[in-house]
């Protein structure tokens, strides 16, 4: 089984310096790209590997790419943003490829860059992510001294600029329009789309935001052809993917496995649900993914397959409920989050989250009555697609609405016993 993202990442090396990485065919497909490649070659084998954008929304990256105006009349300068603001709760993948081998995120950044002739790139990253940052800078430094970075690439015509720009630590930053917002030193909100980055982005200049993982593929694209990627997979969704396995199983932790491997090989993967306890449910991709459950075990994970099983891949780490904790309490401090997080520019986001925080809350406590739950419901429709300024307060009914579908047994029981009927509530 092939893992190229993560093949040259170990836990006895703490990180790839530019020698060892060269060492290991690093740099290659950048040598190769601008000596043999037009810019609309690697757009063209991106198109064909069928690479889908890993922050989330599982968007193809050769699309994203393909509307971006190139030519002599290009407005410039043009951008390239890899968004490392990776803060999605129980996301921690990005990390792993930021800090174990950070020239392989900067590779994919110079090539992406050189395919949609972008002049300037910034890495946005999550302002916890402080061994990356001190990584991620000595590596752009070093890139530069190589002649990978800076004016006249490897001899050439074609010249780029990089900076790393740590954020402010806010989930909203994560949000391409609102993290641009941010680079441009304006408050983190989003912005109406259309127009898309692609023709409006940063100081409203052509712009492609694309995730840490994303871009790691690229370098491997670009060496080893379309075709290749597509192996890789199990699906008709090209490459591998990094999937991550949170709480309660023995073994916690992010593995790069073939897109498309069930959720039951993941979970054996993480050894198993911890203390004998039973699989109550799962978020698939992030909290902001609606439940499964056992029935959906063998469920592939990709984007299609995930979506006809009603949820989405997301970020691809799943987070696991086990049958000895509260979900009401567990889908509070979901709620928690959002509501923390809103940036406050919509309204129904802004006094929605709140609200149903605190209505999960007071049922949590054994104090609502059976018109909360009804008023819950609503709020999942009030808040969803179509309602707010951007995916955040969506995001955020997707594990509600879902919890009210499968574990309404245990709303109602709350309401019943006027109080909590699990030990391990996980309320605030
Ligand atoms: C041109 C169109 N471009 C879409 C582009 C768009 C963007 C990408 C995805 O949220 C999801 C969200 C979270 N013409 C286009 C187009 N694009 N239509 O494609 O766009 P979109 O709108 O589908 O999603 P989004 O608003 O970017 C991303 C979910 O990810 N999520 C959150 C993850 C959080 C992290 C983190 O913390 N770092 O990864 C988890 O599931 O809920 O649904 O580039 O411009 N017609």
């Amino acid at each position: 089984m092939e893992r190229p993202l993560t093949k040259h990442i170990s836990f006895r090396r703490p990180s790839l310096a530019l020698e060892e990485y060269e060492r290991t065919g690093g740099y290659a497909a950048v040598r190769k790209a601008l000596k043999q490649l037009t810019p609309e070659d690697i757009q063209q084998q991106v198109l064909a590997s069928t690479l889908k954008g890993r922050g989330g929304a599982g968007f193809s990256t050769g699309t994203k790419w393909g509307l971006i105006p190139m030519g002599a009349d290009a407005p410039h300068p043009k951008y390239l943003i890899a968004n490392a603001d990776e803060m999605e709760p129980g996301t921690f993948k990005d990390r792993l490829l930021l800090e174990g081998n950070p020239h392989q995120l900067i590779e994919g950044m110079i090539l992406s860059a050189y395919a949609i002739q972008a002049d300037i790139a910034y890495i946005f990253l999550r302002w916890a992510y402080r061994k990356a940052a001190v990584l991620l800078q000595q590596s752009i430094e070093e890139a530069y001294g190589a002649g990978y970075l800076g004016k006249h690439i490897l001899g050439g015509s074609w010249s780029l600029e990089m900076h790393l720009h740590t954020g402010v630590g806010r989930y909203m930053c994560g949000e391409e329009t609102a993290l641009l917002n941010a680079l441009e030193g304006k408050r983190a909100t989003p912005r109406a789309k259309p127009p898309f980055p692609q023709l409006s982005g940063l100081f409203g200049k052509p712009t492609i935001v694309n995730n840490v993982e994303t871009l790691c593929c690229i370098p491997h694209i670009v060496n080893n052809g379309a075709d290749w990627f597509k192996s890789l997979s199990r699906c008709a969704e090209g490459g591998t993917k990094l999937y991550g396995v949170s709480g309660k199983v023995n073994h916690p932790g992010c593995w790069e496995l073939p897109m498309g491997t069930t959720i039951r090989e993941l979970l054996h993967h993480a050894g198993g649900m911890k203390n004998g306890h039973r699989l109550k449910g799962l978020l698939p991709g992030g909290a902001s993914t609606d439940f499964l459950t056992e029935q959906h075990l063998d469920t592939p994970l990709d984007y299609t397959s995930v979506a006809a099983a009603g949820s989405r891949l997301g970020t691809g780490t799943i987070i696991v409920l086990d049958d000895a904790t509260c979900p009401v309490g567990f889908v509070h401090n979901l709620q928690h989050f959002f509501a923390q997080e809103s940036c406050g520019w919509c309204t129904p986001c802004r006094e929605g989250l709140p609200w149903v925080e605190k209505t999960l809350l007071s049922i949590e406590r054994g104090e609502a009555t059976p018109e909360d739950i009804e008023l819950l419901r609503m709020h999942t429709h009030m808040l969803g697609p179509g309602h707010t300024f951007c995916a955040l307060a969506p995001g955020a009914m997707e594990p509600l609405q879902s919890a009210l579908h499968y574990f309404m047994d245990d709303f109602e029981r709350h309401l019943t016993e006027k109080k909590c009927p699990y030990a391990n509530h996980l309320h605030r």
